[in-house]
């Protein structure tokens, strides 16, 4: 078939290295940027068959997040502006790690096994983040596309959570939005400003608020938007990619992990300050009081004010939807503890990666997800959109039942459904805050973390860890669950798990107790058991004290 000629004659111009092999990882394919450009290509053609099946609109974003600059990576979008369903991603790696020479062969697998109509057309969006490298694979990408005879179109210079968006509006003939970046900007700019209407008296100080845009995408695509906020909205943007590096100390990751204010940050005592990731699909916030006491208000502690928010909303609006929140293991147990206990809302946990949260989110009249890295979003039903559509068009209900149901509406309006979306989560967050009246200390304070701590184990195969229970328990290597059961016991307020990484060759050790002190010892304890059991290399975990 022409196609296939075209197909080997393309892939000519985008060679595979022999011999290397990737996985499409918890967010797709993601390494140095040098080694990518099979990648693209192939995912170009992994991507406009994946259109061809569903006969919908594909979107492929060239992003490696918050990854340092040399690194690139993809992910592709499905039709509804969610995650690639699992099946697809064994075929990317499939696709990914076919020799030169097996390429059409490996192609022609997908087709036959998807019984893939080559007859059909297809159409791929594609966009990419700021990296020096991302102009080119972009360009891979289309080659891919072309290949087959797709159609494609390129949006340049996007967010991960805009080409999502994008995508979704595509496909649903234009009912989820305009698939422009103005479009996004006009859908999301209005519905903040109809939300914040019902804030009283806001001071200058309280519109006021600091952003760290990782040196990335995110701070480009905020300043497009920032004429519209401004009387509503002041916004100070920080690492704006005019000088420094990007996601160099500074970003979500940086600031989640380091536990500091990004570098060339400048906020003063009680400010609000909050920092994107690099490709804006994460967002944390922080403060520092008169001490000058840094504090971390991560997703655990949005998805409570989120869920806080939406629940005072449905009971004003007199509405019976269930609402839930969706959480991983890494979630820190306070937060859990205050939003079963206290708000008494359902709390689900699942395996880490957004995929797995958007999933179970799902299952909800309205499931608020948050990893406590900062990536989430909230999830309405279709029923749930509509029953809050029926009550703002009531002739018969008060006006305080009406004011909420036009909340609602309004907060399905800004919030990007198809993913975590820094710019939308945090115009959500600061449209909270201010229809509560509530400061960033009143918000810390809902509930206090409890002291926590990370660490990395290298082991000469991480695959030996197998987990289960949302990856709250290790199954294997054989007695490894027990000596980590047997080391919880001796710390009060205890608990501690570890998986596998999927983005990094390593082991991750999660801890957390009644002190800091007791925390870094569980830790501690925890890494040398996974080096002592799971074949741990290089020196034995030092203690960090
Ligand atoms: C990816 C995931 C993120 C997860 C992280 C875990 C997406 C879009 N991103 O960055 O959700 O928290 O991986 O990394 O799914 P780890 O497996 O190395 O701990
Ligand atoms: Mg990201």
């Amino acid at each position: 078939m022409a196609q296939f000629l075209e197909v080997s004659k393309l892939s000519s111009q985008h060679q595979k290295p022999a011999g290397l092999v990737l996985q499409y990882g918890t967010a797709g394919f993601r390494t140095n940027a040098k080694l990518l450009d099979h990648i693209m290509f192939r995912m170009g053609l992994l991507a406009t068959l994946r259109s061809k099946k569903t006969k919908a609109t594909i979107g492929v974003m060239v992003t490696a997040s918050h990854n340092p600059e040399e690194d690139n990576g993809v992910k592709l979008i499905d039709p509804m502006g969610e995650m690639v369903t699992p099946g697809w991603e064994s075929y990317a790696t499939e696709l990914a790690n076919a020799e030169q020479d097996d390429l059409l062969t490996a192609l022609k697998d997908i087709i036959e096994k998807e019984a893939i109509n080559m007859s059909q057309g297809a159409n791929v969006f594609v966009g990419r983040d700021t990296r020096s490298s991302s102009a080119t694979l972009t360009q891979a990408v289309l080659d891919g596309v072309s290949a087959l005879g797709g159609h494609s179109k390129d949006y340049g210079l996007v967010t991960t959570p805009q080409l999502h968006y994008m995508v979704c509006c595509q496909n649903t003939q234009g009912k989820y939005g305009d698939a422009t970046v103005e479009g996004y900007n006009h859908k999301l700019c209005q519905a903040f400003i109809q939300l914040i209407k019902n804030a009283s008296n806001c001071t200058d100080d309280q519109k006021h608020l600091s952003v760290d845009g990782a040196n990335g995408i995110g701070a480009l695509k905020l300043r497009e938007m920032e004429s519209r906020l401004k009387t509503e909205l002041q916004i100070s943007l920080f690492n704006d990619g005019s000088k420094g590096k990007l996601n160099h100390q500074c970003g979500a990751d940086f600031v989640k992990v380091q536990q500091k204010p990004p570098t060339g940050f400048t906020m003063n005592p009680g400010e609000r300050g909050c920092s994107f990731d690099g490709d804006a699909d994460r967002i944390v916030y922080y403060y520092t009081d008169s001490e000058g006491q840094f504090h971390l208000l991560d997703g655990d502690k949005i998805a409570t004010l989120i869920s806080t928010y939406l629940k005072e909303l449905l009971t004003q609006a007199g509405l019976d939807l269930k609402i839930a929140v969706v959480q991983t293991a890494y979630a820190n147990g306070s937060s859990t503890h205050y939003l079963e206990n206290t708000m008494k809302v359902v709390v689900r946990c699942t395996k880490t990666g957004v995929k797995h949260l958007h999933h179970a989110a799902q299952e909800f009249d309205i499931g608020v997800y948050f990893e406590a890295n900062g990536h989430g979003t909230v999830l309405f039903s279709q029923a749930a959109e509509e029953k809050i559509q029926q009550l703002t068009e009531d002739p018969n209900i008060n006006d305080e039942r009406k004011r909420a149901a036009l909340l609602l509406q309004s907060t399905i309006n800004l919030i990007n459904q198809t993913v975590g979306d820094a710019i939308s989560d945090m115009l959500l967050i600061e449209a909270i805050l201010a229809i509560k009246g509530m400061t960033v200390q009143q918000w810390d304070a809902i509930y206090s973390d409890l002291p926590n701590r990370q660490l990395k184990v290298k082991v000469s195969d991480r695959r030996v860890i197998d987990t289960t229970d949302a990856e709250r328990r290790a199954v294997t290597p054989a007695g490894l669950q027990e000596a980590i059961d047997s080391l919880v016991k001796k710390h009060k307020q205890a608990r501690s798990f570890v998986r596998p990484s999927g983005t990094e060759d390593v082991v991750r050790v999660y801890a957390e107790a009644e002190t800091q002190e007791s925390t870094d010892a569980l830790a501690h304890e925890v890494s040398l058991a996974v080096y002592r059991l799971a074949g741990g290399v290089g020196d034995e975990p030092k203690p960090l004290h």
